[in-house]
């Protein structure tokens, strides 16, 4: 299947700037010319286009720069929603991880019950009464999950995209009390750091593709390299020590190519001005490549 991929340079949806540069690093790290080898088509699709509001309102509570982070959405699930009309596989890169919500709505338009695999240190699932920092990409799970201010809900077409039961959250070690609260209280499936250490990445990832694939007719992965210790991921806004290591991120990766159940993709949170050399932007063409079926041997 050929493989379009859409860049989203916007980081208005975090706290810290900088992720606006991830998708080119990544495109510049040389994708293309991997995916070649690997017998696989790609098109650069381009970047997310939309009109951006004038001023930059950090000042304003609990949706930080929510005209930006809706107008980026809107635009983005439509050229999401594009991609797999024409029979591409849409590949995302970010941009911050608010821009979740713009590629969930474009894909699920496409299907009734789809899967989503969310590989992130953070849970996502802030709502504007339950965020301590106002920051968008740390609500857009929630808002897929159709909580949360109605106008960010509404990206796409009003109502939850998606159904807590069919959500794999993978590599959580910074939840807020109200994102802990809501995983604790519910039927969505969170592995953190501490199952990954306990279990074993192998045995996670089957969980994960048993869990996420079981009833649904897509599997979208939202790949947060936040996810991924900062030792080999420095070049992130919000980096959290404890982290996946090195293989235990390609691992994840291979087995979900292996599964073949994965519909959609992104990769989101690269910042290289927060890296060290082109290392984070490197690390997320590699584990691209692995999902989409590089293999050691
Ligand atoms: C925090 C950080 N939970 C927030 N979230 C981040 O701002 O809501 N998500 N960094 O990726
Ligand atoms: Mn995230
Ligand atoms: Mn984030
Ligand atoms: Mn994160």
């Amino acid at each position: 299947k050929e493989i379009a991929i859409l860049s989203v340079p916007f980081d208005l949806g975090a706290g810290r700037r900088g992720a606006t540069e991830g998708p080119s690093a990544i495109i510049q790290a040389g994708l293309e010319q991997r995916l070649q080898s690997l017998g696989m088509a790609s098109e650069d699709a381009g970047a997310i286009r939309y009109t951006a509001t004038s001023e930059i309102d950090q000042a304003s509570d609990n949706l930080k720069n929510l005209a930006d982070v809706i107008a980026v959405n809107e635009a983005l699930s439509e050229q999401v929603s594009r991609v797999i009309s024409s029979g591409k596989f849409p590949l995302v890169l970010g941009g911050d991880h608010s821009i979740a919500i713009g590629t969930i709505a474009g894909v699920a338009q496409h299907y009734n019950n789809l899967g989503v695999i969310w590989i992130d240190a953070h849970s996502d699932l802030n709502t504007p009464e339950t965020t301590g920092s106002g920051n968008i990409h740390g609500m857009s799970l929630r808002v897929s999950l159709g909580e949360g201010d109605a106008r960010l809900t509404g990206i796409g077409g009003a109502g939850a995209k998606i159904k807590p039961e069919n959500v794999v959250l993978i590599g959580a070690r910074s939840l807020d009390p109200g994102e802990k609260a809501y995983i604790k209280a519910g039927n969505m499936t969170c592995f953190t750091m501490y199952d990954v250490d306990r279990k074993g990445m192998s045995h996670i990832m089957e969980e994960a593709i048993r869990i996420a694939g079981n009833g649904t007719d897509g599997v979208h992965l939202s790949f947060d390299i936040d996810s991924v210790d900062p030792g080999e991921a420095p070049g992130t806004g919000t980096p959290v020590q404890g982290g996946l290591s090195y293989r235990e991120a390609h691992l994840a990766m291979e087995m979900l190519g292996e599964s073949g159940i994965v519909t959609s993709a992104e990769f989101v949170e690269v910042s290289p001005a927060h890296d060290s050399g082109n290392k984070t932007a490197n690390l997320a063409m590699e584990l691209i490549c692995s999902l989409l079926g590089e293999r050691i041997l």
